[in-house]
């Protein structure tokens, strides 16, 4: 948090020794796959006395549109296309103002009609200028004392799970508003995000968005779908929030008003609660891990070893996991540049060369001069055709160039998930113990856009020639020759655009499989320390669990 914000009062903090307990044990048994859950408690005891009540959803469910909504000042940038790509907090400050957190520790000011310039999409592409965060500070926002409202980016609209950063960022939730979107209720998505956000935060708060769009009765059904839906998939209730920026907003405010208020100031126990279904939540885990050390070292040294070859078998191992992947993500990325050459081929080469030959036909009457003239005319009728042409190609259709992406995300997920499942069934086979299973969440960021430029199209300047060509005589014979370079252009044009999504979807293909094997190595690592050298340990093992347990009881919810 920056120096400038007025920093709301201490509240107290829970004692949770159980944290230092956990920390020590996972430390001491080696359990690496709790890292993650571990540092994002301590974070939040460490941390400056703010609930961070985040946003979150698919794109385009109208999320910064709400939270400029509610804060009564369009700050945050909105739009048709994916917009958010930075985490964006909102809390009270003396001035008015942002602070932009670069990835290394930098940090600058800056007005808020700046904030666009590291928060969007176009601006800061895929977060080319490595933007942290960036904070908001509106001295108005005193009367949400001691909140933070998040704002994330949208989470991958054709991906099973979600982007990456607002995906990292979740462990820091204090409350969650999930945003859906009237127009798409309910996906695949939201259901997953609702029960991963469930691991972090007790607060989940559902918002139907742009009900505008729908009527009285047909909002009402919607409300309904959602609560049985939930119901049956997750066994929970959600409360479920109505909102529209464009129709009967302050009716709706006055709703979201009333629980940001409360949750402002009752912030003292409801950050408790918030830490201590964390704390819960990953003391669950610990356990699940301590009780496989405990039966190991209920063995002697010779069955140790025995029950080690059994769960860690020919099948559950790194090296074929990883030759596994990465072939997948290899035969994928091959073929990503058919799949896009081949799209932009059959379903655009015609029509465009066609739309630009009627375009140059219209236009050329009106360009005069000598051919000098006449081919810079040209070039440069060309250079802004072509830019503009590929640049919304390339932002309409780029989700038909996503296949090969979605296929290995698809596919290193299922592999990922039976390594995981074999090693699970080991587990339960060879020591009678269900693994607890945190999450294996593979996140995927939408590959940034290209940047569109024009190749030239000439190898020989002609025109430099032009004092000894009569125009009156040649004017058509070039009208032709430049009408018929263009199907030319637009090839060239379309396989470059192919290349450079081609270039963008194998990166994200390889941090896919880089995820997945992050996962297996950690898991892998800390069910071999478990199952290494317990012989002394069964006692205290014990003790460690029955201690964790007590832990769980005494901060029940
Ligand atoms: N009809 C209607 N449209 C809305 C409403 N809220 C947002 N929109 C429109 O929905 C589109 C997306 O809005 P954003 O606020 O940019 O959505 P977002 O969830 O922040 O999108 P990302 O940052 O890309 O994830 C914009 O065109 C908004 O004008 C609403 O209440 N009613
Ligand atoms: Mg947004």
């Amino acid at each position: 948090m920056n120096e400038t914000s007025s920093i709301p009062a201490p509240i107290q903090r829970p004692a949770l020794p159980v944290l230092n307990t956990i920390e020590r044990v996972c430390e001491e048994y080696g359990i690496l796959s709790l890292s993650r859950q571990i540092e994002g408690c301590k974070d939040l005891l460490a941390k400056d006395p703010f609930i961070d009540v985040a946003i979150l959803g698919q794109f385009k469910a109208g999320k910064s549109s709400f939270l400029n909504s509610i804060i009564g000042r369009p700050v945050l940038p909105v739009g048709v296309i994916p917009v958010t790509t930075v985490i964006t907090r909102l809390s009270c400050g003396q001035t008015e103002g942002a602070v932009v957190t670069f990835l290394d520790n930098r940090r600058c000011r800056i007005n808020l009609d700046e904030v666009e310039l590291f928060v969007s999409e176009t601006r800061n592409p895929a977060n080319e200028k490595n933007v942290e965060v960036v904070d908001i500070e509106l001295p108005h926002l005193k009367y949400y004392e001691g909140l933070r409202l998040v704002d994330t980016p949208g989470l991958g609209s054709v991906f099973k799970y979600n982007t990456e950063i607002s995906q990292e960022w979740l462990p820091e939730v204090g409350m969650a508003i999930v945003a859906i979107s009237a127009d798409r209720p309910l996906s695949e998505n939201d259901l997953a995000l609702i029960r991963n956000l469930s691991e972090y935060t007790p607060k989940v708060v559902l918002l139907l968005t742009k009900v505008d769009l729908l009527s009285p009765g047909q909002q009402e059904e919607v409300v309904r779908f959602f609560k049985s839906t939930l119901k049956r998939e997750l066994n929970r209730d959600f409360p479920v929030l109505l909102y529209s920026v464009v129709t009967e907003t302050e009716f709706y405010k006055r709703f979201l008003d009333q629980m940001l208020l409360a949750l402002s100031r009752n912030r003292g126990s409801e950050f408790e609660g918030i830490l201590r279904h964390k704390v819960r939540s990953l003391a669950r885990n610990t356990i699940g891990y301590l009780e496989i050390a405990l039966k190991t070292s209920l063995q002697s040294d010779q069955d140790r070893d025995a029950l080690k070859r059994l769960i860690l078998d020919e099948k559950v191992n790194y090296d074929i996991i990883q030759s596994e992947l990465s072939l997948i993500a290899k035969d994928s990325k091959q073929q990503t540049r058919t799949v896009i050459a081949d799209y932009l081929d059959t379903t655009h080469r015609a029509a465009l060369t066609k739309k630009l030959l009627n375009a140059l036909s219209e236009e050329m009457p009106q360009w005069k001069g000598n051919l000098w003239r006449l081919t810079r005319r040209y070039e440069q009728w060309l250079m802004d055709t072509m830019t503009a042409e590929m640049d919304s190609m390339s932002k309409t259709e780029y989700k038909h160039f996503l296949g090969t992406l979605k296929k290995a995300h698809a596919r290193i997920s299922r592999s990922m998930m039976l390594f995981r499942n074999l090693l699970d069934n080991n587990i339960q086979k060879v020591l009678g113990i269900t693994p607890t299973g945190i999450e294996w969440n593979i996140t995927v960021t939408e590959p940034s856009h290209p940047d569109i430029a024009f190749v030239h199209p000439f190898d020989f300047h002609f025109d430099l020639l032009w004092f000894l060509i009569p125009m009156c005589l040649f004017r058509k014979a070039f009208e032709r020759h430049f009408q018929k370079l263009i199907p030319r252009i637009v090839q060239t044009h379309l396989s470059r655009l192919a290349y450079q999504w081609e270039m963008r979807i194998n990166k994200t293909i390889d941090e896919v499989r880089d995820q997945a094997m992050g996962y297996v190595r950690d898991e892998l690592a800390t069910i071999d320390a478990l199952l290494s050298g317990m012989e002394s340990r069964t006692g205290s093992t014990s003790t460690m669990i029955e201690q964790l347990k007590q832990a769980l009881d005494q901060t029940a919810e």
